[in-house]
């Protein structure tokens, strides 16, 4: 099952809104014999890849996949059934298929006199599938806080210069971060600091994210290396703004403003952005627009890149967030750390209540 999900992750960026599933098939000495991952939404599930991987070799053998196999036939026919038609014995998965369309597999499988077993390595299949699961439950797009820091917490000097506080590794990782998210989003200050490009580079065959500047005075100047056409721009700006002059520069997108403070309503963002089919959000910042994603409970992981550097002053890479007093701070809980290069990446999610 470790296998499979490590073959699932393989999906990651290509596979929205569809989940990431991995299969592996066993012959009935237990061998490996077949191995399969969902590529792209609306191709072929995990299972049918591994069943044609391992052939006749699949009869009275055992399938692992990370999620329930499916029971529809949706964009393709019902997993369940080519499970029973390869003749497998034993099907083990990690995840119940939340989705009611599919839903259903385990019973249809254990009809067919096949031995079922769910909620081996749940858990972390489920982590691997954070983006599908969570959207399907809360319709609106993951989200991904990712910033760029000082060992204190700074990402410019007080003089404004920032390039580069991490390491030339660290940005790699970050383009992988990128070419897994569906968009990209940062605010209008960041455009003016950094004029970022916020494309993918230097990962081959990717699908580029859609980048969103959340921008409500739409003060973006046509030569900003955002709107060049290395992927799709979608410029979010307020309702009351007139846009002329982005006429054929990016799409715009026309949404209320913020019922407390500036900016535009973040959730509305969130669910113009999930219309649109969006299922995962990298959120790059910064500190103003990051505050208000915080402040409006709408940051689901942070991954932060900490530089053994420090500066003393500049800006904090959170701005204000509408807390004030400890007791309401963001608890959140680590589950990695990791060295990329001299830097240091840490990834957690805010404390469940
Ligand atoms: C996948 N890939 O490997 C598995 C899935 O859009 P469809 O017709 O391909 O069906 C998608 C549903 O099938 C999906 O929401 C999930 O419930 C189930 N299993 N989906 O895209 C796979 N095994
Ligand atoms: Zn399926």
């Amino acid at each position: 099952m470790r296998r499979a999900i490590e073959l699932a992750a393989r999906g990651l960026g290509s596979t929205s809104p569809n989940p990431v599933v991995g299969c592996v098939v066993l012959d009935a000495a237990g061998r490996t014999v077949g191995e399969g991952w969902h590529q792209r939404a609306g191709g072929p599930h995990a299972e049918v890849h591994a069943l044609r991987a391992a052939g006749e070799s699949a009869r009275g053998g055992t399938a692992l996949v990370t999620l329930e196999p499916c029971n529809h036939t949706g964009r393709t026919g019902p997993c369940s059934q080519a499970l029973i038609e390869a003749g497998i014995a034993r099907v083990v998965y990690a995840v119940a298929d939340p989705n009611p369309d599919a839903t259903g597999g385990a019973a249809t499988l254990r009809a067919a006199g096949i031995d079922v077993e769910g909620g081996l390595l749940a858990a972390e299949a489920a982590r691997g599938n954070e983006v599908w699961l969570t959207t399907l439950a809360r319709r609106r797009p993951f989200v991904v806080w990712k910033y760029a820091s000082t060992l204190d917490g700074r990402i410019a000097a007080a003089d404004g210069t920032s390039r580069w506080i991490t390491s030339a590794e660290s940005r790699a990782d970050v383009h992988r971060l990128r070419a897994e998210a569906d968009a990209v989003v940062a605010g209008s200050g960041t455009l003016r600091a950094d004029d970022p490009h916020l494309a993918v580079r230097g990962l081959d065959g990717v699908t580029q994210p859609l980048r969103v500047v959340v921008d409500t005075a739409a003060t973006v100047k046509p030569g900003a290396r955002v709107l060049d056409d290395a992927a799709p721009t979608l410029i979010a700006v307020a309702q009351d703004i007139g846009t002329a002059h982005l006429d054929g520069l990016a799409e715009t997108l026309r949404l209320p403003r913020a019922a407390a403070g500036p900016g535009l309503d973040i959730p509305a963002l969130l669910t113009a952005l999930y219309e649109r089919g969006v299922r995962s959000v990298l959120l790059e910042g910064g500190p103003t627009l990051a505050g208000a994603f915080v402040a409006a409970g709408a940051v689901d992981k942070a991954v932060g890149y900490l530089a053994p550097v420090l500066l003393g002053a500049g800006p904090a890479a959170l701005a204000d967030a509408g807390i004030t007093t400890i007791t309401q701070a963001l608890r959140l809980d680590v589950t990695e750390t990791v060295r990329i290069g001299p830097d240091l990446r840490i990834t957690a999610y805010p404390h469940a209540e």
